[in-house]
């Protein structure tokens, strides 16, 4: 018999909204739906007929609102954007006054912020909460990223801890094996508040970019392998294989194992070889960019991730300039174990400094809006669930519970000493590639980072001379105070006037 009101509702039922909803049913949680299109409702509650808390489908929003306890808790996992402020705009009318509202769609920090101002306004409370995982994540367990009016966690909570993946308590290793009806008992839940107004979607969105990070080091990993190893897709699987049971352990080298082992039902040819070299994006790396340029922080390799993208989209124009530009030809390298082993730390130590640079950017962001990050929590909610997931995470939080106030994670102790054991392949890595002529953007730009990081002296001295050269901006002394401003009138004769 299904409860006269259920305990939570959902509105939009794609690919994200389905899974979570049943994931939300699974855990006893009785779940009121409506979608837009009614018949994709109805189809949804006719197959889900016996879940454990039960599914109730609405074809109106005042019957949605109306079949929901108070105070009202509706979930939003519609297209972000326009469409979720239109589900908004014609969810209110018929709320009172402190329902909550959560937006667990890809939103953009910024309009999280806005929303949960105008909402907050208008008495309602509103949680803008990231959901990682994708579809499989969705439903048996995504990294679940709440931020917005801190009372409404309260009353989400128990659903929120509930559904979200887990790890084990020990290890910080997910816990996997849920099927339809039967979720995994016991664990550590991957969520926590992360804090006000559009927090949970900025942590959510850097999440994104070091997914960005993470798959294209990946992706240089595999290309550098492929083009000086000489190694087939196959055997390319056994060695990613390896990697994922040892300090690189994670779901990108997982699937990335399954993929190169994939053949081409049509062909039978390795299945990487038959997919067109164009990436797609959604936009969160781009954001993730923007932000890091807005803000003045150094995210240089999720920016690389992201050109490089943009680069292989220009297919037919690459294939173009293929015939006519030259560069040195690639000659297969004599020590291939040694080679595998210097790509695995070459990916290691980028990986190290792409994370680093993740986390220097929520660090700036949370003096920006006025957040108070947990970084060591953070790290553990993205143990499990997300696509980020890898047993590194652990070793992040270990480093912010060591010390809260990191300057940096190349700072840790643990780091530090992985990268000086790792670095001298890493350098040799990118000498190779660069000497034979192969793109590794965000390995290159990840160890600019480290090297532009740790050098006490840059040659921005050089460039400051020169902008005061030319437009009279002013430098400081290394023989003075900072803050100092100084100005050098320029002597030469018969140059133009300075433009200030
Ligand atoms: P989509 O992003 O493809 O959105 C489709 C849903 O939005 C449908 O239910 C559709 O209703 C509804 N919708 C649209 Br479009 N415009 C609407 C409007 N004006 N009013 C009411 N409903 C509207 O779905 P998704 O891929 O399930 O993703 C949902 C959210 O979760 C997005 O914000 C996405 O960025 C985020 N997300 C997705 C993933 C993923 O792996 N897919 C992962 C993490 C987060 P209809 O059926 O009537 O057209």
């Amino acid at each position: 018999m299904p409860k006269p009101l259920s305990d939570i509702g959902l509105v939009g039922l794609a690919v994200m909204g389905q899974n979570l909803a049943l994931n939300i049913a699974d855990h006893g949680f009785q779940i009121s739906v409506y979608n837009r299109t009614t018949e994709t409702m109805e189809k949804f509650v006719a197959e889900n007929p016996n879940t454990p808390g039960g599914v109730v489908g609405a074809k109106t929003l005042e019957e949605f609102v109306q079949s929901l306890s108070r105070p009202r808790k509706v979930i939003i996992l519609v297209k972000a954007g326009g469409p979720t402020d239109a589900v908004i705009n014609s969810l209110l009318p018929l709320l009172d006054a402190g329902d909550i509202v959560i937006d667990g769609g890809n939103a953009l920090w910024t309009d999280t912020i806005r929303r949960e101002k105008d909402l907050a306004a208008k008495g309602f409370r509103f949680v803008g909460s990231g959901v990682s995982g994708g579809e499989e994540g969705a439903r048996f367990g995504p990294s679940l990223m709440p931020g917005g009016d801190p009372s409404s966690y309260e009353e989400i909570k128990a659903i929120w801890q509930a559904i979200a993946a887990k790890v084990d308590a020990v290890t910080g290793k997910p816990l996997m094996g849920a099927t339809p009806g039967h979720p995994v008992e016991g664990g550590v839940p991957c969520t926590t508040y992360i804090g006000p107004n559009g927090a949970g979607h900025y942590v959510k969105m850097v999440h994104n970019a070091i997914e960005y990070g993470d798959m294209q080091m990946i992706c240089e990993s595999y290309d550098i392998l492929r083009q000086l190893g000489g190694f087939t897709p196959a055997e390319l699987s056994e060695i990613f294989g390896t990697w994922n049971k040892g300090k690189l352990d994670s779901f990108l080298i997982e699937i990335t194992t399954d993929i190169l082992q994939q053949k081409d039902p049509e062909t039978g040819a390795p299945f990487v070889d038959i997919v067109l070299d164009a990436a797609g994006q959604k936009g969160t790396g781009k954001w993730t960019s923007v932000n890091a340029l807005d803000m003045g922080v150094p995210a240089p390799t999720v920016a690389e991730a992201v050109f490089a993208r943009c680069l292989s989209a220009v297919k037919e124009e690459r294939v173009a300039a293929s015939k006519q530009l030259t560069g040195p030809t690639v000659a297969l390298s004599a020590d291939k174990a040694q080679l595998v082993q210097a790509v695995h730390d070459a990916l290691y130590c980028s990986k190290i400094c792409s994370y680093a640079q993740g986390f220097q950017l929520m660090s700036a962001a949370q003096i920006e809006y006025k957040w108070s990050l947990d970084f060591g929590d953070i790290a553990k909610i993205w143990r499990g669930g997300c696509i980020i997931r890898a047993a590194f995470l652990q070793k992040i939080t270990e480093a912010y519970t060591l010390n809260p106030k990191l300057a940096n994670l190349l700072l840790d102790p643990f780091f530090q000493a992985e990268i000086d054991a790792a670095q001298a392949n890493w350098r040799q890595v990118i000498a190779l590639a660069a000497t034979n002529g192969i793109p590794a953007p965000t390995f290159y730009s990840a160890l600019s980072y480290y090297d532009g990081y740790r050098a006490a002296t840059v040659p921005a001295n050089l460039l400051q001379a020169q902008r005061d050269y030319f437009g009279a901006h002013t430098y400081e002394r290394t023989d003075k105070p900072r803050g100092e401003a100084y100005h050098l009138d320029w002597p030469e004769p018969g140059r133009p006037q300075s433009k200030v």
